[in-house]
């Protein structure tokens, strides 16, 4: 990792994945090329001498077919990309991205890590319990080895004790039951208030390596409105910054996955410029690890 370390920070890779087969609303396809037409990776590479960007573009097709095959292309790219030293953000797209991203960082990382997953979603169905059948609903049982063949990952890229969920305030009876057959930590909204976010994020992480996966919805829809499935009574913007930003900073922490960005829904570029803040944090305070 140190050999790839420059002046200006770690090295890291943006890699966008324009997909939307996984959500109802598809439209987060369009978000990683929103946010490139919007100028983030030329505002980016200003603040750091090495970062990459790549982007995916999910091909047309049935959600099933296209997106294992799609988790399977990312999981790769992060895995080279980590490989190399380099620290892999991911940005959606629709969440059924993370079971490529943690999967490429299972495949690359040789410690054992934790996964930090906020959202407003448990993202813990498998196609017999969702109600919608919609895709960005199950990455996280996809990834702890639920669901049918061919969508569930084998052998399974998480356990459940591996993994805390934080922020959720919307789910079905099924998917709070797998929280506790497999042990996931589960922080709602009235712990983190009571916690305070810093705190229930410390503890979330542990003393080792973690990585974080945002769903943008679990951010109040008034800080960012540009998502799908927006579900009122989140995580306020400035308050998650705060808290987020000196883990981005932490050597522990080895990835991150933006997901859900949907420009159609945006209001005033606020969720395009949240996600850029938060890229942002984890470029400016790479160079100097607490
Ligand atoms: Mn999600």
């Amino acid at each position: 990792m140190e050999a790839d370390m420059t002046g200006s920070g770690r090295a890291m890779t943006i890699l966008g994945v324009g997909c939307g087969l996984g959500a109802r609303d598809g439209g987060c396809a369009d978000g990683p090329r929103a946010l490139r037409r919007g100028g983030m990776g030329e505002r980016l590479r200003g603040l750091t001498e090495d970062l990459h960007c790549l982007e995916l573009q999910a091909p047309l097709g049935d959600a099933q077919t296209v997106i294992p095959r799609l988790a399977d292309h990312l999981a790769t790219l992060v895995a080279k990309e980590c490989g190399r030293g380099r620290f892999p953000i991911v940005i959606g797209g629709d969440h059924s991205c993370a079971m490529g991203t943690w999967a490429g960082l299972r495949q690359a990382h040789g410690a054992a890590f934790r996964l930090i997953w906020i959202d407003a979603h448990m993202d813990l169905h498998t196609p017999d319990t969702s109600p919608s059948g919609a895709l960005h609903g199950m990455p996280l049982a996809c990834l702890l080895g639920l669901g049918p063949p061919g969508l569930a990952r084998h052998p399974p890229v998480l356990t459940g004790t591996e993994v805390t969920l934080m922020g959720v305030r919307s789910w079905e009876p099924e998917e709070e039951a797998r929280t506790s057959r497999h042990g996931i930590r589960v922080m709602g909204m009235a712990e983190l208030k009571r916690l305070g976010l810093a705190a229930a994020l410390a503890e979330a992480t542990g003393p080792g390596d973690f990585g974080i996966s945002l769903d943008l919805d679990a951010i109040d829809p008034a800080d960012a409105p540009g998502v799908g499935t927006p579900a009122p009574g989140g995580i306020r913007a400035d308050e998650l910054l705060d808290a987020l930003a000196p883990l981005l900073a932490s050597p522990r922490c080895i990835g991150l996955e933006i997901a859900e960005y949907n420009p159609h829904h945006d209001i005033d570029q606020r969720t395009a410029a949240l996600v850029e803040t938060i890229v942002e944090a984890a470029i400016r305070s790479s160079g100097d690890p607490p």
